[in-house]
């Protein structure tokens, strides 16, 4: 599809979307199970600086209890567009192929984001909002906090699913006491 129709259709099809109410895709909790789920801010025991760079991680690990919260703050330090989710690593597989999606269509251009087009639905009933409670994208010099109650023990790590930065070593372990 060229791009003009991908925004013709798109454009359509917020509109539908828009009526439908973005609650279905808020609360995470289909994808959150097993990472655990969006925390309250008055349930935060501490805070951890999170920042991104070219394509690593600093901390490069965390240590978490089963069932705390934590604040993270997230700094983009570097000179691309980064995320951090939280996920199994089943989920960022997943992640990664609609973040492929979202550089095809122009969403993501190294170290811009174009926040327009990701309020677009993609015509499949997925915007490319990335709004997650389990997720920041971030531009450069851009900072955003994300409030995480972790589950119990499991396979969990935080992530970068931007084309290419996973596979080049930008993720690190969530270790569990
Ligand atoms: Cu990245």
């Amino acid at each position: 599809m060229s791009l003009s129709k991908f925004v013709v259709a798109a454009l359509a099809m917020s509109v539908s979307l828009t009526a439908l109410g973005a609650g279905a895709h808020d609360d995470g909790h289909g994808q959150g199970a097993t990472a655990g789920k969006s925390g309250k801010v008055s349930d935060v025991g501490r805070t951890i600086n999170v920042e991104m760079h070219d394509n690593y991680y600093e901390p490069e690990s965390i240590q978490v209890k089963p069932g705390e919260t934590l604040r993270f703050v997230v700094s983009n330090k570097g000179n691309l567009v980064h995320e951090f989710n939280i996920g199994t690593p089943t989920m960022h597989e997943a992640h990664q192929k609609e973040m492929m999606m979202m550089v095809e269509h122009g969403v993501i251009q190294g170290g811009k984001l174009n926040r327009d087009m990701m309020e677009m639905d993609m015509g499949n009933g997925h915007s490319m909002k990335h709004d997650d409670p389990n997720s920041v994208l971030l531009e450069p010099g851009e900072s955003k906090e994300v409030v995480w109650t972790f589950s119990e023990k499991g396979s969990i790590e935080f992530a970068c699913n931007v084309p290419g930065h996973y596979q080049a070593g930008m993720y690190g372990d969530v270790n569990f006491e």
